[in-house]
Protein backbone atom coordinates (compact mmCIF):
# COMPACT_ATOMS: atom_id res chain seq x y z
CA UNK A 1 0.00 0.00 0.00
CA UNK A 2 1.47 3.42 -1.01
CA UNK A 3 2.03 5.32 1.69
CA UNK A 4 1.19 8.99 2.00
CA UNK A 5 2.44 12.41 4.16
CA UNK A 6 0.68 14.01 5.41
CA UNK A 7 0.59 17.39 4.36
CA UNK A 8 2.55 19.34 6.92
CA UNK A 9 5.17 16.59 6.79
CA UNK A 10 5.38 17.15 3.10
CA UNK A 11 5.89 20.64 3.54
CA UNK A 12 9.14 20.01 6.11
CA UNK A 13 10.72 17.59 3.69
CA UNK A 14 10.51 19.73 0.36
CA UNK A 15 11.71 22.56 2.67
CA UNK A 16 14.50 20.54 4.02
CA UNK A 17 15.15 19.51 0.16
CA UNK A 18 15.48 23.18 -0.79
CA UNK A 19 17.50 23.66 2.16
CA UNK A 20 19.73 21.13 1.04
CA UNK A 21 20.33 21.98 -2.19
CA UNK A 22 20.38 25.75 -1.55
CA UNK A 23 23.18 24.59 0.79
CA UNK A 24 25.31 22.45 -2.11
CA UNK A 25 25.19 25.85 -4.19
CA UNK A 26 26.41 27.84 -2.12
CA UNK A 27 29.36 25.12 -0.56
CA UNK A 28 30.30 25.07 -4.67
CA UNK A 29 30.40 28.99 -5.05
CA UNK A 30 32.48 28.89 -1.91
CA UNK A 31 34.59 26.03 -3.08
CA UNK A 32 34.73 28.10 -6.46
CA UNK A 33 36.54 31.28 -4.87
CA UNK A 34 40.17 30.27 -5.46
CA UNK A 35 43.19 31.54 -7.56
CA UNK A 36 43.53 28.53 -9.41
CA UNK A 37 40.56 26.20 -11.28
CA UNK A 38 40.63 23.09 -12.96
CA UNK A 39 39.36 22.99 -16.82
CA UNK A 40 37.68 20.13 -17.30
CA UNK A 41 37.84 18.16 -20.88
CA UNK A 42 34.31 18.75 -21.56
CA UNK A 43 34.23 22.26 -20.96
CA UNK A 44 32.61 24.02 -23.82
CA UNK A 45 34.68 27.67 -24.42
CA UNK A 46 32.06 29.58 -22.46
CA UNK A 47 32.24 27.26 -19.26
CA UNK A 48 36.03 28.01 -19.56
CA UNK A 49 35.57 31.56 -19.74
CA UNK A 50 32.92 31.76 -16.97
CA UNK A 51 35.79 29.80 -14.70
CA UNK A 52 38.18 32.13 -15.91
CA UNK A 53 36.00 35.32 -14.45
CA UNK A 54 35.80 33.95 -10.86
CA UNK A 55 39.03 33.08 -10.37
CA UNK A 56 39.94 35.40 -7.28
CA UNK A 57 43.52 36.67 -5.91
CA UNK A 58 44.26 34.92 -2.74
CA UNK A 59 44.37 37.57 0.46
CA UNK A 60 48.25 37.62 -0.19
CA UNK A 61 47.89 39.01 -3.50
CA UNK A 62 45.28 41.42 -2.90
CA UNK A 63 47.17 42.64 -0.04
CA UNK A 64 50.38 42.78 -2.31
CA UNK A 65 48.51 44.60 -5.46
CA UNK A 66 46.84 46.79 -3.06
CA UNK A 67 50.49 48.27 -2.15
CA UNK A 68 50.55 49.55 -6.24
CA UNK A 69 53.89 51.11 -6.04
CA UNK A 70 57.35 49.11 -4.27
CA UNK A 71 60.93 49.60 -4.27
CA UNK A 72 64.00 47.91 -5.16
CA UNK A 73 67.24 47.75 -3.60
CA UNK A 74 70.33 46.28 -5.82
CA UNK A 75 73.00 46.24 -3.09
CA UNK A 76 76.15 44.13 -2.42
CA UNK A 77 79.75 44.06 -3.30
CA UNK A 78 78.95 44.82 -7.09
CA UNK A 79 78.50 48.61 -5.29
CA UNK A 80 81.93 48.88 -4.43
CA UNK A 81 83.66 46.74 -7.88
CA UNK A 82 81.15 48.64 -10.24
CA UNK A 83 79.65 45.85 -11.77
CA UNK A 84 76.06 44.28 -12.64
CA UNK A 85 76.61 40.69 -12.14
CA UNK A 86 79.63 39.25 -9.34
CA UNK A 87 81.96 36.55 -9.24
CA UNK A 88 81.52 34.97 -6.31
CA UNK A 89 85.40 35.72 -5.61
CA UNK A 90 84.98 39.36 -4.25
CA UNK A 91 87.27 39.77 -1.39
CA UNK A 92 84.21 40.91 1.84
CA UNK A 93 86.34 43.40 2.83
CA UNK A 94 85.53 45.58 -0.24
CA UNK A 95 82.02 45.82 1.55
CA UNK A 96 82.34 49.07 3.63
CA UNK A 97 79.26 51.58 2.77
CA UNK A 98 80.46 53.72 5.77
CA UNK A 99 77.64 55.88 5.51
CA UNK A 100 74.74 53.24 5.19
CA UNK A 101 72.04 55.22 6.55
CA UNK A 102 68.32 52.94 5.70
CA UNK A 103 66.41 55.27 7.25
CA UNK A 104 67.75 57.74 4.04
CA UNK A 105 66.42 55.01 1.69
CA UNK A 106 63.21 54.06 3.43
CA UNK A 107 62.23 58.09 3.82
CA UNK A 108 62.86 59.26 0.37
CA UNK A 109 61.30 56.18 -1.16
CA UNK A 110 58.25 56.54 1.40
CA UNK A 111 58.19 60.25 0.24
CA UNK A 112 58.07 58.76 -3.28
CA UNK A 113 55.13 56.66 -2.43
CA UNK A 114 56.50 53.22 -2.03
CA UNK A 115 54.16 50.71 0.13
CA UNK A 116 57.20 47.90 0.63
CA UNK A 117 60.85 47.67 -0.10
CA UNK A 118 63.18 44.66 -1.24
CA UNK A 119 66.37 44.47 -0.18
CA UNK A 120 69.03 42.15 -1.98
CA UNK A 121 69.95 40.07 0.69
CA UNK A 122 71.95 38.04 -1.66
CA UNK A 123 72.58 38.58 -5.35
CA UNK A 124 75.10 35.95 -7.72
CA UNK A 125 77.99 36.55 -6.59
CA UNK A 126 76.52 35.41 -2.58
CA UNK A 127 77.50 37.68 -0.44
CA UNK A 128 75.03 38.13 2.17
CA UNK A 129 73.93 41.30 3.73
CA UNK A 130 73.62 39.89 6.90
CA UNK A 131 75.38 37.49 8.83
CA UNK A 132 74.32 34.29 7.67
CA UNK A 133 75.63 31.41 10.22
CA UNK A 134 76.00 29.19 6.54
CA UNK A 135 78.67 31.02 5.17
CA UNK A 136 81.74 33.23 5.82
CA UNK A 137 80.82 35.08 2.87
CA UNK A 138 78.88 38.06 4.35
CA UNK A 139 79.12 41.22 5.99
CA UNK A 140 80.57 39.64 8.95
CA UNK A 141 84.06 39.15 7.60
CA UNK A 142 83.91 42.86 6.49
CA UNK A 143 85.07 46.29 7.96
CA UNK A 144 81.55 47.53 7.84
CA UNK A 145 80.45 48.52 11.63
CA UNK A 146 83.44 46.22 12.51
CA UNK A 147 81.75 43.30 11.16
CA UNK A 148 79.18 43.43 13.47
CA UNK A 149 76.47 45.23 11.13
CA UNK A 150 73.71 43.69 9.68
CA UNK A 151 72.03 45.50 6.80
CA UNK A 152 69.16 43.10 6.10
CA UNK A 153 67.86 43.96 10.07
CA UNK A 154 69.01 47.95 9.57
CA UNK A 155 66.62 47.97 6.62
CA UNK A 156 63.99 45.81 8.05
CA UNK A 157 63.96 47.83 11.50
CA UNK A 158 63.72 50.82 9.34
CA UNK A 159 60.94 49.66 7.13
CA UNK A 160 58.89 49.15 10.35
CA UNK A 161 59.36 51.98 12.25
CA UNK A 162 57.96 53.83 8.42
CA UNK A 163 55.17 51.56 8.34
CA UNK A 164 56.67 50.02 4.96
CA UNK A 165 56.56 46.56 4.33
CA UNK A 166 60.21 44.35 3.67
CA UNK A 167 61.10 41.85 1.16
CA UNK A 168 63.61 39.99 0.37
CA UNK A 169 65.50 39.18 -3.20
CA UNK A 170 67.55 36.40 -2.22
CA UNK A 171 69.22 34.60 -5.49
CA UNK A 172 68.93 31.04 -5.71
CA UNK A 173 72.32 31.09 -8.51
CA UNK A 174 75.06 31.48 -6.18
CA UNK A 175 78.46 31.77 -7.66
CA UNK A 176 80.32 31.40 -4.56
CA UNK A 177 78.97 28.72 -2.24
CA UNK A 178 81.35 25.44 -3.01
CA UNK A 179 78.02 23.13 -2.81
CA UNK A 180 76.33 24.79 -5.85
CA UNK A 181 75.76 22.49 -8.21
CA UNK A 182 75.75 19.94 -5.71
CA UNK A 183 71.68 19.60 -5.59
CA UNK A 184 70.63 18.21 -2.36
CA UNK A 185 73.62 20.04 -0.22
CA UNK A 186 73.20 23.39 -2.06
CA UNK A 187 69.22 23.06 -1.81
CA UNK A 188 69.75 22.10 2.59
CA UNK A 189 72.33 25.40 2.44
CA UNK A 190 69.92 27.57 0.39
CA UNK A 191 66.70 26.78 2.44
CA UNK A 192 68.71 27.09 6.06
CA UNK A 193 69.20 31.23 4.59
CA UNK A 194 66.20 31.40 3.31
CA UNK A 195 65.28 30.41 7.63
CA UNK A 196 67.23 32.84 8.67
CA UNK A 197 65.82 35.78 6.69
CA UNK A 198 62.31 34.38 7.23
CA UNK A 199 63.29 33.93 10.64
CA UNK A 200 64.84 36.96 12.32
CA UNK A 201 63.22 39.98 10.74
CA UNK A 202 60.07 40.48 11.60
CA UNK A 203 57.30 40.12 9.20
CA UNK A 204 58.76 39.61 5.13
CA UNK A 205 56.02 40.55 2.36
CA UNK A 206 57.87 39.31 -0.35
CA UNK A 207 60.25 36.83 -1.29
CA UNK A 208 61.60 37.62 -4.58
CA UNK A 209 63.30 34.91 -6.24
CA UNK A 210 65.33 35.06 -9.66
CA UNK A 211 65.75 32.27 -11.96
CA UNK A 212 68.98 32.51 -13.17
CA UNK A 213 70.58 29.52 -12.80
CA UNK A 214 74.48 28.83 -13.74
CA UNK A 215 76.72 26.58 -13.55
CA UNK A 216 78.30 24.87 -10.67
CA UNK A 217 81.89 24.41 -10.27
CA UNK A 218 83.04 21.64 -12.86
CA UNK A 219 79.89 22.65 -15.22
CA UNK A 220 77.66 21.01 -12.31
CA UNK A 221 74.19 21.87 -12.82
CA UNK A 222 72.48 22.55 -9.85
CA UNK A 223 68.59 21.77 -9.43
CA UNK A 224 66.31 23.97 -7.82
CA UNK A 225 64.25 22.48 -4.92
CA UNK A 226 61.28 24.95 -5.61
CA UNK A 227 58.95 23.02 -3.67
CA UNK A 228 60.64 22.74 -1.01
CA UNK A 229 61.39 27.12 -0.78
CA UNK A 230 57.85 27.60 -1.15
CA UNK A 231 56.60 25.31 1.64
CA UNK A 232 59.16 26.62 4.03
CA UNK A 233 57.90 30.56 3.47
CA UNK A 234 54.23 29.31 3.42
CA UNK A 235 55.25 27.89 6.71
CA UNK A 236 57.14 30.50 8.45
CA UNK A 237 55.70 33.37 6.72
CA UNK A 238 52.18 32.75 5.32
CA UNK A 239 51.43 36.47 4.43
CA UNK A 240 54.28 36.86 1.68
CA UNK A 241 53.98 36.31 -2.05
CA UNK A 242 56.29 34.43 -3.54
CA UNK A 243 57.19 36.39 -6.98
CA UNK A 244 58.76 35.62 -10.53
CA UNK A 245 59.90 32.20 -9.74
CA UNK A 246 56.98 31.77 -7.57
CA UNK A 247 53.48 30.90 -8.21
CA UNK A 248 51.63 33.80 -6.89
CA UNK A 249 53.47 37.28 -8.49
CA UNK A 250 54.14 36.76 -12.45
CA UNK A 251 57.42 38.96 -14.03
CA UNK A 252 55.84 40.61 -16.38
CA UNK A 253 58.60 40.09 -19.20
CA UNK A 254 60.76 43.13 -19.64
CA UNK A 255 62.78 45.33 -17.64
CA UNK A 256 61.70 48.67 -18.87
CA UNK A 257 58.90 49.68 -17.10
CA UNK A 258 56.48 49.47 -19.50
CA UNK A 259 53.33 46.64 -19.08
CA UNK A 260 50.85 45.45 -21.59
CA UNK A 261 48.04 47.17 -22.71
CA UNK A 262 45.96 44.39 -22.13
CA UNK A 263 47.06 43.11 -19.12
CA UNK A 264 44.91 39.57 -17.19
CA UNK A 265 45.36 39.00 -14.15
CA UNK A 266 43.92 35.34 -14.65
CA UNK A 267 46.72 33.26 -16.92
CA UNK A 268 46.71 29.24 -18.18
CA UNK A 269 48.96 26.99 -15.74
CA UNK A 270 50.49 24.06 -17.72
CA UNK A 271 50.24 20.48 -17.43
CA UNK A 272 54.05 20.44 -16.01
CA UNK A 273 53.58 23.16 -14.29
CA UNK A 274 51.09 21.40 -12.00
CA UNK A 275 50.30 17.90 -12.88
CA UNK A 276 53.15 16.73 -11.01
CA UNK A 277 52.17 18.72 -7.32
CA UNK A 278 51.34 16.08 -4.13
CA UNK A 279 48.00 16.19 -3.05
CA UNK A 280 48.40 17.50 0.19
CA UNK A 281 49.20 21.29 -1.82
CA UNK A 282 45.37 20.78 -3.14
CA UNK A 283 43.54 20.75 0.00
CA UNK A 284 44.33 24.65 0.66
CA UNK A 285 42.42 27.11 -2.17
CA UNK A 286 45.52 29.50 -1.95
CA UNK A 287 48.09 27.01 -1.50
CA UNK A 288 51.29 26.31 -3.48
CA UNK A 289 49.30 25.28 -6.73
CA UNK A 290 51.74 24.99 -9.34
CA UNK A 291 55.45 25.60 -9.86
CA UNK A 292 56.17 28.07 -12.58
CA UNK A 293 58.46 27.02 -15.80
CA UNK A 294 60.16 29.98 -17.58
CA UNK A 295 58.74 33.50 -17.81
CA UNK A 296 55.66 34.24 -19.90
CA UNK A 297 56.60 37.19 -21.94
CA UNK A 298 54.15 37.01 -25.01
CA UNK A 299 52.73 39.98 -25.50
CA UNK A 300 48.94 37.75 -25.10
CA UNK A 301 48.97 35.51 -22.01
CA UNK A 302 45.21 35.71 -20.97
CA UNK A 303 43.22 36.21 -24.02
CA UNK A 304 40.02 33.97 -24.53
CA UNK A 305 42.19 32.45 -27.36
CA UNK A 306 45.20 31.29 -24.88
CA UNK A 307 42.33 30.07 -22.17
CA UNK A 308 41.33 28.14 -24.67
CA UNK A 309 43.33 25.12 -24.83
CA UNK A 310 44.47 25.88 -21.48
CA UNK A 311 43.97 22.68 -18.64
CA UNK A 312 44.04 24.86 -15.13
CA UNK A 313 44.26 28.55 -14.74
CA UNK A 314 45.62 30.63 -12.00
CA UNK A 315 45.03 34.40 -10.79
CA UNK A 316 48.78 35.39 -11.28
CA UNK A 317 49.43 38.95 -11.17
CA UNK A 318 52.16 41.13 -13.07
CA UNK A 319 55.13 42.95 -11.58
CA UNK A 320 56.93 45.15 -13.42
CA UNK A 321 60.15 45.56 -12.05
CA UNK A 322 62.71 48.48 -13.80
CA UNK A 323 65.42 50.69 -12.10
CA UNK A 324 65.50 54.50 -11.91
CA UNK A 325 69.30 53.59 -13.70
CA UNK A 326 70.42 51.88 -16.82
CA UNK A 327 71.93 49.45 -14.17
CA UNK A 328 70.17 47.44 -11.36
CA UNK A 329 74.03 48.41 -9.17
CA UNK A 330 74.66 51.50 -8.59
CA UNK A 331 77.55 53.08 -10.99
CA UNK A 332 78.89 56.61 -10.60
CA UNK A 333 79.28 56.76 -14.23
CA UNK A 334 75.50 56.44 -14.64
CA UNK A 335 75.09 59.54 -12.18
CA UNK A 336 73.40 61.80 -14.85
CA UNK A 337 71.40 59.04 -16.50
CA UNK A 338 68.91 58.58 -13.50
CA UNK A 339 65.31 58.85 -14.50
CA UNK A 340 63.36 61.63 -15.05
CA UNK A 341 60.43 62.46 -12.79
CA UNK A 342 58.44 62.48 -16.33
CA UNK A 343 59.80 59.38 -17.41
CA UNK A 344 59.17 57.65 -13.36
CA UNK A 345 55.51 59.13 -13.93
CA UNK A 346 55.32 57.39 -17.65
CA UNK A 347 56.00 54.39 -16.36
CA UNK A 348 53.46 54.84 -13.83
CA UNK A 349 51.02 55.19 -16.00
CA UNK A 350 52.63 51.99 -18.02
CA UNK A 351 52.47 49.64 -15.07
CA UNK A 352 50.63 50.49 -12.29
CA UNK A 353 48.10 51.92 -14.80
CA UNK A 354 47.69 48.97 -16.63
CA UNK A 355 47.01 46.61 -13.91
CA UNK A 356 50.46 45.52 -12.68
CA UNK A 357 52.55 46.68 -9.67
CA UNK A 358 55.36 48.63 -10.25
CA UNK A 359 58.64 47.27 -8.51
CA UNK A 360 60.98 50.60 -8.74
CA UNK A 361 65.36 50.10 -8.18
CA UNK A 362 66.89 52.64 -6.39
CA UNK A 363 70.22 51.53 -6.16
CA UNK A 364 72.75 52.87 -2.81
CA UNK A 365 76.20 54.18 -3.41
CA UNK A 366 78.90 53.08 -1.96
CA UNK A 367 78.94 55.87 1.18
CA UNK A 368 75.46 53.59 1.87
CA UNK A 369 73.11 56.24 0.56
CA UNK A 370 70.38 57.01 -1.94
CA UNK A 371 72.47 59.85 -4.45
CA UNK A 372 70.41 62.70 -4.78
CA UNK A 373 69.68 62.74 -8.78
CA UNK A 374 67.75 59.41 -7.68
CA UNK A 375 66.31 61.54 -4.42
CA UNK A 376 64.97 64.31 -6.99
CA UNK A 377 63.66 62.12 -9.74
CA UNK A 378 61.66 60.30 -7.46
CA UNK A 379 60.31 63.36 -5.41
CA UNK A 380 59.43 65.34 -8.76
CA UNK A 381 57.12 62.23 -10.00
CA UNK A 382 55.45 62.17 -6.37
CA UNK A 383 54.68 65.62 -6.92
CA UNK A 384 53.46 65.33 -10.47
CA UNK A 385 51.17 62.31 -9.39
CA UNK A 386 49.74 64.45 -6.31
CA UNK A 387 49.33 67.50 -8.45
CA UNK A 388 47.00 64.74 -10.86
CA UNK A 389 45.23 62.52 -8.67
CA UNK A 390 44.05 65.39 -5.56
CA UNK A 391 40.77 65.98 -7.15
CA UNK A 392 38.93 63.70 -8.76
CA UNK A 393 35.92 65.40 -10.59
CA UNK A 394 33.90 62.72 -10.50
CA UNK A 395 33.80 62.08 -7.25
CA UNK A 396 30.14 62.27 -6.01
CA UNK A 397 28.53 62.91 -9.53
CA UNK A 398 24.97 62.23 -10.20
CA UNK A 399 25.49 58.45 -11.12
CA UNK A 400 23.22 55.92 -12.60
CA UNK A 401 23.43 52.69 -14.76
CA UNK A 402 21.80 50.51 -17.19
CA UNK A 403 22.33 47.80 -15.02
CA UNK A 404 22.75 47.27 -11.44
CA UNK A 405 22.42 44.89 -8.65
CA UNK A 406 20.84 46.79 -4.73
CA UNK A 407 23.38 48.38 -2.84
CA UNK A 408 25.96 48.22 -5.46
CA UNK A 409 24.49 50.78 -7.75
CA UNK A 410 26.33 53.17 -9.77
CA UNK A 411 27.19 55.60 -6.97
CA UNK A 412 29.59 53.17 -5.15
CA UNK A 413 32.21 53.72 -8.30
CA UNK A 414 32.18 56.90 -7.64
CA UNK A 415 32.52 57.14 -4.04
CA UNK A 416 36.20 57.12 -3.22
CA UNK A 417 36.26 53.94 -1.71
CA UNK A 418 37.98 50.91 -3.26
CA UNK A 419 36.18 48.24 -1.17
CA UNK A 420 32.69 49.44 -2.32
CA UNK A 421 31.66 48.61 -6.20
CA UNK A 422 29.01 49.38 -8.63
CA UNK A 423 27.88 45.62 -9.85
CA UNK A 424 25.70 45.03 -12.77
CA UNK A 425 23.34 42.27 -12.38
CA UNK A 426 24.46 38.94 -13.04
CA UNK A 427 23.14 37.95 -16.27
CA UNK A 428 24.94 41.34 -17.97
CA UNK A 429 27.87 40.93 -20.01
CA UNK A 430 27.92 44.67 -21.00
CA UNK A 431 26.75 47.61 -19.14
CA UNK A 432 26.65 52.04 -19.75
CA UNK A 433 27.49 54.04 -16.22
CA UNK A 434 26.50 57.45 -16.76
CA UNK A 435 27.64 60.80 -14.67
CA UNK A 436 26.76 63.88 -14.71
CA UNK A 437 28.89 66.72 -12.69
CA UNK A 438 27.18 69.69 -10.63
CA UNK A 439 29.13 72.32 -12.97
CA UNK A 440 31.34 71.81 -16.40
CA UNK A 441 34.82 69.98 -15.69
CA UNK A 442 37.70 69.88 -17.68
CA UNK A 443 40.24 67.10 -17.37
CA UNK A 444 42.75 64.52 -19.21
CA UNK A 445 43.46 61.56 -17.16
CA UNK A 446 41.11 58.65 -16.24
CA UNK A 447 41.16 55.86 -13.31
CA UNK A 448 39.21 53.00 -13.84
CA UNK A 449 39.27 49.93 -11.06
CA UNK A 450 37.64 46.47 -11.27
CA UNK A 451 36.40 44.84 -7.75
CA UNK A 452 38.98 42.40 -8.36
CA UNK A 453 37.89 40.04 -5.04
CA UNK A 454 35.24 38.96 -7.85
CA UNK A 455 37.70 38.22 -10.25
CA UNK A 456 38.63 39.95 -13.38
CA UNK A 457 36.18 40.54 -16.60
CA UNK A 458 35.93 43.23 -18.38
CA UNK A 459 37.69 42.92 -21.75
CA UNK A 460 37.05 45.81 -23.64
CA UNK A 461 35.43 49.82 -22.80
CA UNK A 462 34.74 53.20 -23.86
CA UNK A 463 34.64 56.56 -22.33
CA UNK A 464 32.64 59.18 -23.91
CA UNK A 465 32.02 62.94 -23.02
CA UNK A 466 28.17 64.48 -23.96
CA UNK A 467 29.70 67.34 -25.88
CA UNK A 468 25.56 69.12 -25.63
CA UNK A 469 24.14 66.93 -28.74
CA UNK A 470 25.89 63.44 -28.85
CA UNK A 471 28.43 60.91 -26.93
CA UNK A 472 32.13 61.28 -28.09
CA UNK A 473 34.81 59.08 -27.49
CA UNK A 474 37.29 60.48 -25.84
CA UNK A 475 39.55 56.83 -24.83
CA UNK A 476 39.09 53.38 -24.85
CA UNK A 477 40.96 50.15 -23.79
CA UNK A 478 40.35 46.21 -23.51
CA UNK A 479 41.61 45.06 -20.06
CA UNK A 480 40.71 46.93 -16.73
CA UNK A 481 41.71 44.41 -13.33
CA UNK A 482 42.84 45.97 -10.15
CA UNK A 483 43.45 49.81 -11.94
CA UNK A 484 43.75 51.33 -15.56
CA UNK A 485 44.86 54.75 -16.02
CA UNK A 486 44.58 56.50 -19.26
CA UNK A 487 45.77 59.91 -20.60
CA UNK A 488 44.01 61.58 -23.44
CA UNK A 489 43.72 65.46 -24.48
CA UNK A 490 41.54 67.88 -22.25
CA UNK A 491 37.97 66.93 -22.09
CA UNK A 492 35.54 69.75 -21.06
CA UNK A 493 31.85 68.57 -20.10
CA UNK A 494 29.13 67.96 -17.83
CA UNK A 495 28.15 64.68 -18.52
CA UNK A 496 30.46 61.43 -19.30
CA UNK A 497 29.83 57.50 -19.39
CA UNK A 498 31.75 54.11 -19.12
CA UNK A 499 30.66 51.79 -22.04
CA UNK A 500 31.61 48.40 -20.49
CA UNK A 501 30.70 46.82 -24.08
CA UNK A 502 32.47 43.30 -23.86
CA UNK A 503 32.88 41.34 -20.24
CA UNK A 504 33.76 37.72 -19.60
CA UNK A 505 30.63 38.24 -16.66
CA UNK A 506 28.46 40.62 -14.83
CA UNK A 507 30.90 43.79 -15.29
CA UNK A 508 31.68 45.58 -11.48
CA UNK A 509 33.51 48.54 -10.44
CA UNK A 510 35.03 49.75 -7.66
CA UNK A 511 36.39 53.38 -8.08
CA UNK A 512 35.98 56.14 -11.30
CA UNK A 513 37.51 58.90 -11.66
CA UNK A 514 38.82 61.71 -13.91
CA UNK A 515 41.81 64.37 -13.08
CA UNK A 516 43.58 66.90 -14.35
CA UNK A 517 47.48 66.30 -14.82
CA UNK A 518 49.62 69.73 -14.67
CA UNK A 519 51.72 67.91 -17.43
CA UNK A 520 50.49 69.81 -20.90
CA UNK A 521 51.92 66.38 -22.84
CA UNK A 522 50.56 62.78 -22.65
CA UNK A 523 53.07 61.95 -19.81
C1 LIG B 1 67.95 39.70 -12.87
C2 LIG B 1 69.36 39.70 -12.28
O1 LIG B 1 70.25 38.94 -13.06
C3 LIG B 1 69.74 41.15 -12.24
O2 LIG B 1 71.04 41.35 -11.79
C4 LIG B 1 68.73 41.86 -11.34
O3 LIG B 1 68.87 41.39 -10.02
C5 LIG B 1 67.30 41.64 -11.84
C6 LIG B 1 66.26 42.26 -10.97
O4 LIG B 1 67.06 40.26 -11.95
O5 LIG B 1 67.55 38.54 -13.35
Amino acid sequence: MERKFPNATRVLVSCLLVLVILNGFMCRKTDSLSNFVLIEPDDSLENVILKAANVVPSPRQLAWQEMEFTGFLHFTVNTFTDREWGTGKEDPALFNPVELDARQWVKICKNAGMKQLILTAKHHDGFCLWPSKHTEHSVKNSPWREGKGDVVRELSQACQEAGLKFGVYLSPWDRHEPSYGNSPAYNTFFKNQLAELLTEYGPISEAWFDGACGEGPDGRRQVYDWEGYYRLIRRLQPQAVIAIMGPDVRWVGTETGYGRETEWSVVPVFDQEWKSLPDDLRQHPFSIRFIPHGDRVEADLGSQEKLKNATALAWYPSEVDVSIRPGWFYHSSQDNQVKTAEKLVDIYYSSVGRNSLLLLNIPPNARGLIHENDSKSLQGMRAILEATFQTNFVHQAKATSTSEQINHEAVYAVDQDKDTYWASEDAARSATLEFEFKQVRAFNRALLQEYIPKGQRVEEFLLQAWNGSSWETFAKGTTVGYKRLLRFPLVTATKVRIIISKSRSAPSISEFGLFKSPLTVCE
